[in-house]
């Protein structure tokens, strides 16, 4: 009788994980769901503690080479990839730390986020841009193409 008891009961309970699970199941699908029928997973994005997603510091950096041997500029932004969305109110704080004040470095782009910022070594400049246009955008120095670039992604 007692062995009964406990049969029906763990019955009822495999009975509610089994609803459970299944409910949990549709709440994933409908989360992952998209209009055409297909599905997709929805990227995980993770910041830094105290960071502000939209605020990003880029300095310019000439790597330790010689550039004549190389035989192309050997210079590098400190940030190559900059990833935002649709609508983000974008700040940069771009730094050109060099010693010497005609080691210029720009922050350059072509439409349709067009700037040009030229800094002397030793300046800064703080600059800010809406990022209304999704895709993926090449900023450069035009002192030392084609290696000094880096990609702004602006997902939907
Ligand atoms: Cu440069």
């Amino acid at each position: 009788m007692i062995g009964v008891g406990i049969a029906i009961v763990s019955i009822i309970i495999s009975g509610v994980a089994l609803a459970m699970q299944a409910g949990l199941n549709d709440r994933i699908k409908a989360l992952s769901s998209t209009t055409d029928g297909s599905t997709q997973q929805k990227a995980i994005e993770v910041g830094a503690p105290g960071n502000d997603p939209n605020e990003f510091w880029i300095f310019t950096q000439e790597l330790n080479a010689d550039e004549e041997a190389v035989g192309i500029p050997v210079a590098v932004y400190s940030l190559p990839e900059i990833t935002v969305h649709k609508g983000d109110n974008v700040t940069i704080h771009f730094y050109n730390p060099a010693e010497e004040a005609d080691d210029r470095h720009t922050f350059t782009m072509l439409a349709p986020y067009e700037m040009n910022h030229d800094l002397a070594g030793g300046e800064n400049q703080t600059f800010s841009l809406t990022a209304d246009k999704v895709g993926r955008y090449t900023y450069y120095c035009t002192y030392d193409l084609p290696s000094m670039i880096g990609q702004l992604e602006v997902l939907p």
